[in-house]
């Protein structure tokens, strides 16, 4: 670690008041270049910590950049992981105020809920297939805090990997009734086909982004729990939506998500 404790929370304060203000700042490691990734994923805790000690329950686990299509589009080759809040979720079929956002974009995710814990050096799909309770499709809303989505990796971490937003399907299907890596997933926006792409575009099988989830956590001295509904990043590139734009995707088995923003 790079930073001290006091740095750590100040970053913190500072990324949650973007976030909570709808305020977008400039990267951190601009003014905090030795930045390591432990201290990238400790203000991302802190950021974590904060939201808890206000009352707010953590619904749940990310991967991020998960998708070939994501990677080349931010111009990266690793995932990133993250947490949503339970203040961030809206209902399916509702809408999602942009007032309370910078720059939303909207990403289709094929998510889970476990049922056994898991635990990491060595979690693989073979492991992750055998905790999956149940697959849900939903959407997330991603809002970088960083002007013009511009960052690098650790800037996004602490920023929580963009986390702002996410919608829940309300199809559940278990995993052995699906093939997650030939499902189809076609992104509506006002009614025109924006993007589609199928499972296999996160890292091959969705759940490989579970196991390196697992792993990353393990590396940590920390598990998934049972019960921990993950959402395993965007199949496809995220599309920008602005107030005004009416959402649908469409999960092949798993039913459609949308959401009006207005
Ligand atoms: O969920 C995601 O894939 C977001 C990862 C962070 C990078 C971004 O804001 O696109
Ligand atoms: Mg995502």
């Amino acid at each position: 670690m790079q930073l001290d404790q006091k740095t750590i929370a100040a970053l913190a304060e500072h990324l949650e008041a973007a976030e909570l203000n709808a305020r977008d700042v400039t990267k951190i490691t601009d003014d905090h270049p030795q930045m390591d990734w432990d201290d990238a994923y400790a203000i991302q805790d802190e950021l974590r910590r904060r939201k808890e000690a206000r009352g707010h329950r953590t619904a749940g686990l990310k991967a991020g950049l998960t998708s070939f299509a994501k990677m080349k589009q931010m111009g990266v080759d690793v995932p990133v992981f993250g947490f949503v809040s339970d203040y961030m979720s809206r209902p399916d079929g509702g809408e999602i105020r942009t007032s309370e956002l910078i720059h939303p974009k909207v990403e289709a995710e094929i998510c889970i809920v476990t049922k056994a814990p898991l635990r990491g050096p060595g979690c693989h799909v073979g492991a992750v297939l055998a905790a999956t309770d149940f697959v849900v499709p939903a959407v997330e809303i991603i809002d970088s805090r960083y002007r013009d989505f511009k960052f690098d990796l650790k800037s996004v971490i602490a920023d929580n990997t963009s986390a702002s937003r996410f919608v829940v399907g309300s199809r559940m299907r278990s995993v052995d009734a699906l093939d997650l890596r030939t499902l189809g997933v076609v992104l509506e926006k006002n009614g025109e086909i924006v993007a589609m792409a199928a499972g296999a575009a996160v890292l091959g099988h969705p759940l490989t982004a579970v196991a390196m989830l697992a792993n990353h956590l393990g590396q940590r001295g920390q598990e998934i729990p049972a019960g921990t509904f993950i959402m395993t990043g965007g199949v496809t590139e995220a599309i920008a939506v602005a107030a005004g734009d009416h959402i649908a995707v469409r999960f092949q088995d798993l039913g459609t998500v949308s959401m009006r923003f207005v």
